[in-house]
């Protein structure tokens, strides 16, 4: 068996560069991997959100597809196929982890037959992280080719069990499908006192509850019911909205709260490449999701030690344990939402107990734990990868 954990390997991440929860999966595993001495080639059209300037073995191939006045929309995947195939062979890579099926899944399938002609085994492995099965994937635009590269990638891996279900049932596969969930980065630390002191006075000048949400805004969130659970939270207790992210709904959700006349107690922050000093100094996390496949923020809120208040969907069942880091609630019942956002908020014995609890179910998933298994699968793939040359 190959010991991936003494031998350096290179490796080409193809990711999303944005602040979805799978390109800063894909990053945050980038740089943990480079910090055991690995290469990590990041392939991408732009620098992925979180990827530091100065990270050692790590390095960043921008992908940009040429413009031709031919072309209504450019070719993505296939410029992406080339440089996937040109860092391939200069830098010698040993395999390629793919995020995101879409269009990931067969651009890797294609680099790798390309690559074959020229002499070169380079495996695929496809992680797939949520709404490339159970939202764009399902759709008849994009799902044969979305079965084709989950069926001819090397190994694939879903970030829950509930996703791993959806993919086989959805998609009728049969191949074998590892589970391998998301995790807390190292660098997920608790900032300095002071500065959560600081974010605490400047939201909550007068001992208001901070209640946080973060999201890409768009329809399957429902921040529409957080802001109503919200507005009925704080009718009972003093407390502002941190609203952190942006997207589609953000517009409708600013008329919400003039039409509440709450805007003087919602922030909408925008989108924020670290939100650990914001979540530190937070008191609880709201997330309203109809479809989630684990919920990458929850599991960074408990790791901040804040319980979580967040719908029984998807994967999230998998990361919050319901009632003691925080409490699941049904899609949609927004007075169960703040009946239980009061209940963690207005008792203080409970709401230390779920503030411990949370931390400790969180490091159930830190990188620690989860990394090895990552290599693990690689070194899987490059034994068998052998057999094959
Ligand atoms: O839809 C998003 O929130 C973004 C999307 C992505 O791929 O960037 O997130 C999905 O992947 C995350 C990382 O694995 C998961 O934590 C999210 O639950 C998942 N989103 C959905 O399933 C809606």
């Amino acid at each position: 068996m190959i010991d991936t954990s003494r031998q350096g390997l290179k490796i080409g991440i193809v990711c999303y560069p944005t602040y979805g929860g799978s390109g800063i999966i894909a990053t945050e595993l980038g740089l943990a991997l480079a910090q055991k001495g690995h290469a990590v080639h990041f392939i991408s059209y732009d620098r992925p959100a979180r990827l530091s300037a100065d990270a050692l073995n790590v390095y960043y191939h921008e992908v940009a597809p040429a413009p031709y006045p031919l072309f209504d929309y450019a070719p993505y995947e296939s410029a992406l196929v080339s440089k996937m195939v040109d860092i391939g062979l200069y830098e010698k890579l040993d395999l390629f982890h793919v995020h995101y099926a879409i269009p990931h899944a067969t651009a890797g399938y294609l680099a790798k037959q390309i690559l074959h002609d020229h002499g070169r085994h380079v495996p695929v492995i496809l992680t797939l992280h949520g709404t490339d099965i159970t939202l764009t994937g399902k759709d008849p635009s994009y799902f044969p080719v979305v079965k084709f590269g989950i069926t001819h990638s090397d190994r694939v891996t879903a970030v829950s069990h509930f996703l791993k279900g959806e993919t086989i049932q959805k998609f009728g596969i049969q191949r074998h499908i590892d589970v391998i969930y998301n995790f807390v980065p190292s660098r997920h630390q608790s900032p300095p006192p002071e500065v959560t002191r600081k974010i605490r006075q400047h939201f909550a000048p007068n001992g208001e509850k901070i209640i946080i949400h973060i999201s890409n805004f768009r329809p399957l969130k429902r921040v529409e019911d957080v802001l109503e659970a919200f507005v009925c939270i704080h009718k009972a207790i003093p407390s502002v909205l941190l609203l952190v992210g942006d997207g589609p709904t953000r517009l409708s959700l600013e008329n919400k709260c003039r039409e509440y006349k709450i805007c003087h107690r919602v922030h909408f922050l925008g989108k924020m490449d670290f939100i650990h000093a914001l979540l530190s100094a937070s008191d609880l996390m709201l997330h309203a999701s109809e479809s989630e496949s684990f919920g990458l923020v929850l599991l960074e809120a408990m790791a901040s030690g804040v319980p979580v208040i967040a719908t029984r969907v998807g994967g999230v069942p998998e990361v919050v344990d319901d009632g003691k880091s925080g409490f699941l609630v049904d899609v949609g019942h927004i007075d169960h939402m703040c009946q239980r956002a009061l209940q963690v908020l207005q008792d203080a014995q409970l709401y230390n107990q779920m503030s411990q609890n949370a931390r400790k179910r969180a490091s159930a998933f830190h990188i620690h734990k989860i990394l090895p298994q990552y290599e693990a699968l690689y070194a899987g793939v490059l034994e068998k990868a052998k057999t094959l040359q």
